[in-house]
């Protein structure tokens, strides 16, 4: 059914935020080798620890080496968006808050990575994040990209678990 999907301006921002992290060198291009090396961060087989440390460097929006909880809100923003859940303001609230101070062990107001990790361990539903609805979109940009590369996109069956990564779910 998502075949012919448009790319949403939620999946632009997404995307936006995904091509910052594939481009590694910060000339706003990616080139094949960073590409390769982006999209193995999202197969099933790269090693966790390294989607934990993807995963922070993509929740990180503004760079500053901690995920704020503006950022958290943004992402967990454009998450839902991705979904066809429709959450009032409140419950979105909530469930940024209740994510924030989950994570923010030491209570600074800010999510580093250690923490992150340690989040990440109890959570492992967050890295679903990284295995991907996204690459979807991403394919569907660069089809003809995607089409001439060696990389086999097409068996890395992304998987529409998004909704399960939220943690709205854990209550019902
Ligand atoms: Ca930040
Ligand atoms: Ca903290």
């Amino acid at each position: 059914m998502h075949s012919q999907k448009s790319i949403s301006s939620h999946s632009s921002f997404m995307i936006l935020q995904i091509f910052d992290l594939f481009d590694a060198k910060r000339n706003g291009k990616i080139d094949f080798g960073e590409f390769v090396r982006a999209l193995s961060i999202f197969h099933p087989r790269t090693p966790e620890a390294e989607k934990i440390a993807c995963a922070f460097r993509l929740y990180d929006l503004r760079n500053t080496g901690y995920i704020e909880h503006e950022e958290l809100e943004e992402m967990v923003l454009a998450l839902l968006n991705e979904s066809d859940l429709n959450l009032s303001e409140d419950i979105v609230k909530g469930i940024v808050d209740k994510t924030f101070n989950e994570a923010d062990i030491n209570g600074d107001g800010r999510i580093d990575l250690e923490e992150w990790k340690e989040y990440a361990a109890k959570n492992p539903s967050l890295l679903k994040n990284m295995t991907l609805p996204y690459l979807m979109d991403i394919t569907l940009a660069f089809p003809s990209f995607v089409m001439n590369s060696e990389t086999d996109v097409s068996k890395w069956q992304p998987k529409n678990e998004l909704i399960n990564t939220l943690p709205v779910n854990k209550q019902s």
